[in-house]
């Protein structure tokens, strides 16, 4: 067993159950013109953090650990969408109109592509998700059962959406969650800040947080 000092307390993990999971570091949500901009926000806090996220991707290829990523899309008749989103929010392209990187949030569209810096690997799962959560609709819990996988870990953005939903899925399912704080974002600072304390809240609720060094002093 591998122990990270953590919040709110010591996360141990045993490498040969543990994968990394990488939600939706699409250009959708990261670049102009794509879904996250298109909502009215800034992009510089998301941005911000692609080196920390292929970082910490580079450390589990090094390891030879399980890497999943996930990718918030649909099919391009949007039979897979839930109405609400594409009823509320107020963004001035909505899910499955044509931007600048082709359909917003539909699979195969340019945009809808995990960006160069994290691209995936050969090898490498890959779930789209038409939900905020990973597991809904989703073949995620199949293979990470398959694979024993009994601990996980956690980076990309939004750290309040689909990085929370993600996580309280999987805690619900018995999995043992750490997200590593400067790999995930928020276009919202506070909102990232919050969710963090939340988290780790009573005890470890949802999960455990811990920066990238001290994870990646833990294992080497
Ligand atoms: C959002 C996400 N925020 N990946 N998606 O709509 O968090």
């Amino acid at each position: 067993m591998i122990e990270v000092p953590a919040q709110p307390f010591a996360y141990r993990f045993d490498p040969a159950r543990t994968a990394l999971v990488v939600i939706d570091m699409q250009r959708d949500f990261l670049e102009p013109g794509g879904f996250g901009e298109t909502l009215g926000n800034d992009l510089a806090p998301v941005v911000e953090i692609v080196p920390t996220v292929a970082a910490l991707i580079a450390t589990f290829r090094d390891k030879g650990w399980p890497i999943l990523h996930t990718r918030e899309s649909h099919a391009p008749d949007l039979s897979d969408c839930p109405p609400a989103k594409l009823a509320r929010g107020l963004p001035s392209l909505r899910i499955g109109d044509m931007g600048p990187m082709g359909r917003i949030l539909v699979r195969g569209e340019p945009g809808a592509a995990i960006v160069e810096a994290c691209a995936p690997a050969p090898g490498e799962f890959v779930v789209d998700k038409p939900g905020k959560g990973m597991f809904y609709a989703t073949a995620v819990g199949d293979i990470l059962r398959e694979r024993g996988v009994t601990h996980l870990v956690f980076a990309g953005v939004t750290t309040e959406v689909c990085v929370q939903t993600s996580m309280r899925e999987a805690n619900d399912r018995g999995y043992e969650c750490l997200l590593i704080e400067d790999a995930t974002a928020s276009y919202f600072p506070a909102f990232k800040a919050a969710t963090l304390e939340m988290i780790r809240a009573q005890g470890a609720i949802v999960g455990w947080t811990t920066p990238l060094a001290a994870f990646r002093s833990a294992i080497a």
